[in-house]
């Protein structure tokens, strides 16, 4: 073999042998780089004859194009595998299940309110709102609550430091009275939200929710209250042959009185754990509108009269999901409060 052909040999192998793209551009430029070993016979092409200059020079490029060739067949082959080196050390596995995105969903003292809010407003009422932070004037004056009544002390009311007369609102009556104050009637409402009391145990938050419920005109009945509370606790719970029955009580606001009751929803008033074998489940206060909260918000208690009444949604919401302890609501656990979605 000739000194050229043994010099592509040699290069075609020397390539093959290198495995880093760096090395092999060293590789190159031994062979045809400035001082490379093609380019030094290239060089000396000048000190041939003539004649013998054109065979020589064929030769030399035609190596020097194989050699170049071995070259870009070395260099792609290495990028090749570089390639496949990199897919793999970055490869997906795409069969893998996904993360999923987590949606939210409403509390379910919400759902209570937003059920409470549709059932009423299918039958005229209109769903009033009012300030947390409330004055003595509409939380307690206003509701014939007296000056010494229990309610009004610091161990029941949370009230405000350098705020003289502000409190947390302890019912959503004040929600009533303001719009008592500011609409004439006849008024049809529920005035739904969060209320405050010191109170903690199992059965009590200081945070809780009440729903009251006005309806003032010139000839609403107590037989108006017993339809109307008793059908919304029909079509709460869905159970057509729920029973309701009122019992004499008393609270500042309202004269009559009432506590309303409903036939246990667990065992439909045949007795049970849940209604300690009483049959009946207490689920809120009622009673004819007081004539004087009506002269405190300037509705003439001679020619208008109404009832109202007060629930806990929180207790409802306990009663149509069956759960028996009230903190678990307000705890944050969505462990608990995902299974209401
Ligand atoms: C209860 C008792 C009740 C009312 C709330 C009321 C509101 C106005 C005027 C008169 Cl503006 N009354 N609200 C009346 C009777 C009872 O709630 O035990 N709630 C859970």
């Amino acid at each position: 073999m000739s000194d050229i052909e043994q010099l592509v040999a040699r290069a075609t192998a020397e390539f093959s042998g290198i495995g880093d793209a760096a090395l092999l551009e060293q590789a190159k430029a031994r062979y045809l780089g400035k001082s490379g070993s093609v380019t030094e016979l290239l060089k000396g092409l000048g000190k041939l004859d003539p004649a013998a200059r054109k065979d020589a020079g064929a030769a030399i490029n035609s190596a020097k194009e194989r050699i170049e060739s071995a070259l870009n067949a070395r260099r792609e082959a290495l990028r090749h595998a570089a390639l496949e080196a990199q897919l793999k050390a970055e490869a997906l596995d795409i069969t893998l299940p996904g993360r999923g995105l987590p949606t939210g969903g409403l509390h379910p003292v919400t759902r209570t309110l937003e059920r409470i809010e549709a059932l009423f407003r299918a039958i005229g009422f209109d769903v009033a709102d009012g300030p947390e932070i409330e004055d003595d004037f509409h939380n307690f004056t206003a509701l014939n609550t007296p000056e010494n009544h229990p309610a009004r002390s610091m161990h029941d009311t949370f009230y405000l430091e350098n705020a003289p007369g502000l409190l947390l609102r302890t019912h959503t009556s004040p929600i009533q009275v303001r719009y008592m104050e500011t609409h004439k009637p006849p008024i049809r409402i529920i005035a739904p939200g969060r209320v405050y009391r010191v109170d903690s145990d199992a059965t009590h938050s200081p945070m809780f929710h009440q729903v009251e419920g006005l309806w003032i005109d010139e000839e609403v009945s107590f037989a108006d209250l017993k339809g109307v509370f008793t059908d919304f606790l029909r079509n709460f719970f869905e159970k057509p042959d729920l029973r309701t029955r009122f019992r004499p009580s008393f609270f500042p606001f309202t004269e009559p009185s009432a506590e309303i009751d409903m036939s246990c929803v667990f065992c439909d008033g045949n007795g049970c754990r849940v209604c300690s074998q009483t049959g009946w489940l207490e689920i809120a206060g009622s009673g004819m509108v007081h004539p004087n909260v009506l002269r405190h918000v300037g509705i003439d208690s001679e020619k208008y009269i109404g009832f109202a009444f007060g629930m806990g949604p929180d207790r409802l919401t306990m009663l149509r999901y069956g759960v028996n302890d009230l903190r678990l609501f307000f705890d944050g656990d969505l462990r608990f409060l995902q299974q209401f979605k």
